[in-house]
């Protein structure tokens, strides 16, 4: 089960993902010190997501299946929706700027919580233990 509260630990190649998706060297410098933490609740088909960071604090409601908006720490608006695929949440998003692919999952392995993003060819993770 995702339910609980994660705490950000560590990053492989967010940065070369975040430079993908645009973001100045300012804001990646900031982003990779957010000190992320997400909270999940999922009630069976619907999940509540607290995201709490130095950028600031959200609650994301989603169905699996049913897109939703969704608005990056940078202002980047999102659409799409969660699945789930066996025990990995995956989530297929489009920018509504310039309506290109983000596609990320959510897996539990060894008690943590791993995050990958994939955009135009570079992939990333962030890598997430329970606090
Ligand atoms: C949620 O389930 O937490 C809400 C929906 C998340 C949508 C996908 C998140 C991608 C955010 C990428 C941010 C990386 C900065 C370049």
């Amino acid at each position: 089960t995702f339910n609980g509260t994660w705490k950000v630990d560590r990053n492989d190649n967010y940065d070369k993902f975040m430079e993908k998706m645009g973001i100045n060297i300012v804001k990646r410098k900031l982003a990779s010190h957010d000190n992320l933490k997400v909270t999940f609740e999922q009630t069976e088909n619907t999940f509540s997501v607290k995201e709490a960071s130095a950028f600031r604090t959200l609650e994301i409601n989603f169905t699996l299946g049913v897109t939703f908006d969704y608005t990056m720490a940078d202002g980047t608006d999102l659409t799409g929706s969660w699945v789930m695929e066996g025990d990995t949440l995956k989530g297929t998003f489009n920018r509504k700027d310039n309506g290109k692919e983000l596609v990320t999952t959510r897996v539990i392995t060894a008690n943590e919580l791993v995050q990958s993003y994939s955009y135009e060819g570079v992939d990333a993770t962030r890598i997430f233990k329970r606090s």
